[in-house]
């Protein structure tokens, strides 16, 4: 199963490529792509209702300010939707993480922090992990090298 990411315009790139970054370490399948809400609504409703068809198995979403791409995605898939709030200048994150996360009851987006596109990746790969084990112990590795690295940490 693959994973799509698609964000909102090509500037919200430098936050979510670092979501692309976490699956490529994963060898998670993914497909990219500019999908916004705004200029180009047709696509985000053919991209959202073809998805689960195309072999996806979780969306990761990423907008900033008026962030409605994932929370229009979640409402025409019932795959899991992840959703990044990309930080905006004028109000920090601020409009986007709010834009993102009061989804009402019924229609679920996973929202991450702000700019939290690694987590988005990390959510992704737990999902994707329920079904493989393969991956499932890519993620056990890749948890147990974060806390020996704490551990062993010198200041
Ligand atoms: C949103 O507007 C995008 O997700 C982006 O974060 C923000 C600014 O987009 P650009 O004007 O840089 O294309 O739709």
């Amino acid at each position: 199963m693959k994973v799509g990411v698609i964000m909102g315009s090509v500037s919200d790139y430098e936050v979510m490529a670092e979501a692309v970054a976490m699956l490529e370490a994963f060898g998670v399948d993914f497909e990219k792509r500019v999908v916004s809400a705004h200029r180009t609504p047709d696509l985000l409703c053919e991209y959202a209702k073809t998805a689960r068809e195309r072999g996806i198995g979780v969306i990761i979403a990423g907008a900033g300010g008026a962030a409605h791409l994932p929370g229009m995605v979640a409402s025409m898939t019932p795959l899991p939707v992840v959703g990044v709030p990309v930080k905006s200048r004028a109000l920090n994150g601020l409009d986007s993480l709010l834009s993102i996360v009061q989804m009402p009851a019924g229609v679920p987006v996973a929202t991450t922090a702000i700019n939290g596109a690694k987590n988005a990746a990390l959510i992704a790969v737990s999902i994707l992990a329920l079904q493989d084990a393969a991956l499932a112990a890519k993620l056990d590795a890749f948890r147990a090298k974060q806390t020996a690295d704490v551990l062993k940490a010198e200041i």
